[in-house]
């Protein structure tokens, strides 16, 4: 029988796989306890507690490089924090505790709390601005697509890569008044636009199984923070993605810059965004098409969480029922 060793630079990181996973529960179950309370910041705050608390049990020295914003604006798991017991890996943390405040305060589908853990050094630290993006699913080569082509080019050419026509092609877009341009030159080429209110780091990686989600391309402008968190994501299942800051101020671009940004008119390729090891884990908070949202029954609560590894593309669907409600912290 084939003994199967784990070489110890990746133990670390393998171990910690399910640490990631008990840190999104725990923001996931803070955050839904307020699901359809109308209060955006409330969810936010109570997820960001939870997430807070159980990093720092972790045994990492971990900096929080995509996190709630700049230390004045943001108390807590603010850009720059050091989180973890600090005896362990130097590593990267991309935050974010409740992806679609708006869809948890409304009970709407599609609401996560996601996180990254990267080897240290090899996330896109990106300030809170918004970022072009573009990504495709696996099994296309390289260059099929790209973010400064137009989206009629790039339509046309996803489509002949896949032996259809663009009209069946579908590409997900934010809806916002800044797309009314992109839809209306989306729907010209034939191809259909399935419209999201929130949550594109799960729109992102819809493009990585389009036979579940029917979605075969993330068109158009969203946060780059969920951008990096995307793109961690897409390092562990494939995919191709491009993205590019939009740093339209001069106070953007000095902000920019002091986090590390030379080049304000990069494109980033996804090897760019997340170039190391990588783990990724998200918990659903309300129901959705990527996660069922938490349940909460009078014994147990459940949760469900995917987790994505980098070093091995395995990705983990972990359904769990929990009974020891004190962990959560709720009162
Ligand atoms: C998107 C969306 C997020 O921010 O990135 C969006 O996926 C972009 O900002 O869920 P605007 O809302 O200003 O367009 C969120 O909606 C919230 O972070």
């Amino acid at each position: 029988m084939t003994e199967i060793t784990v070489p110890s630079s990746q133990a670390i990181e393998r171990i910690l796989t399910l640490e990631l996973v008990r840190v999104t529960e725990r923001a996931a179950v803070a955050a839904a306890r307020l699901r359809g309370q109308g209060n955006e910041k409330a969810a936010d705050q109570a997820a960001v507690d939870a997430m807070r608390r159980e990093l720092n049990k972790l045994p990492i020295d971990g900096t929080v490089v995509i996190g709630e914003g700049e230390r004045d604006e943001a108390p807590m798991l603010f850009i720059g924090e050091r989180v973890g017991t600090r005896n362990g890996t130097k590593v990267d943390i991309a935050v974010d505790p409740l992806e679609g405040t708006t869809l948890c305060a409304k009970d709407m589908p599609g609401s996560i709390a996601v996180m990254a853990m990267a080897e240290g050094g090899t996330l896109l630290a990106a300030p809170d601005v918004y970022m072009h993006k573009i990504a495709i699913g696996p099994g296309y080569p390289k260059g099929t697509v790209d973010l400064d082509a137009s989206p009629e080019e790039n339509i046309n050419a996803l489509a002949k890569a896949k032996g259809v026509s663009p009209s069946e092609i579908t590409v997900l877009v934010l809806e916002r008044p800044r797309h009314t341009e992109l839809i209306a030159a989306i729907r010209r080429t034939g191809a259909g636009v399935r419209l999201i209110s929130d949550g594109d780091v799960a729109g992102v990686i819809f493009t990585s199984m389009p036979d579940e989600t029917g979605i075969d391309m993330y068109l158009g402008i969203g946060a780059a923070p969920e951008g990096v968190l995307a793109a961690s994501a897409l390092r562990c299942i494939g995919g191709h993605m491009q993205g590019r800051l939009i740093l339209d101020t001069e106070e953007k671009r000095s902000r920019a810059a002091a986090m590390g940004v030379k080049d304000p008119n990069k494109k980033y390729e996804l090897m760019d965004l997340a170039s190391g090891d990588v783990i990724v884990a998200a918990t659903g908070v309300t129901d959705g098409a990527l996660l069922s949202g938490v349940r909460f029954g009078k014994h147990v609560i459940e949760t469900e969480t995917i987790v994505y590894r980098s070093a091995t593309g395995t990705v983990r669907r972990i359904r769990a029922e929990h009974r020891q409600f004190e962990k959560f912290h709720l009162d």
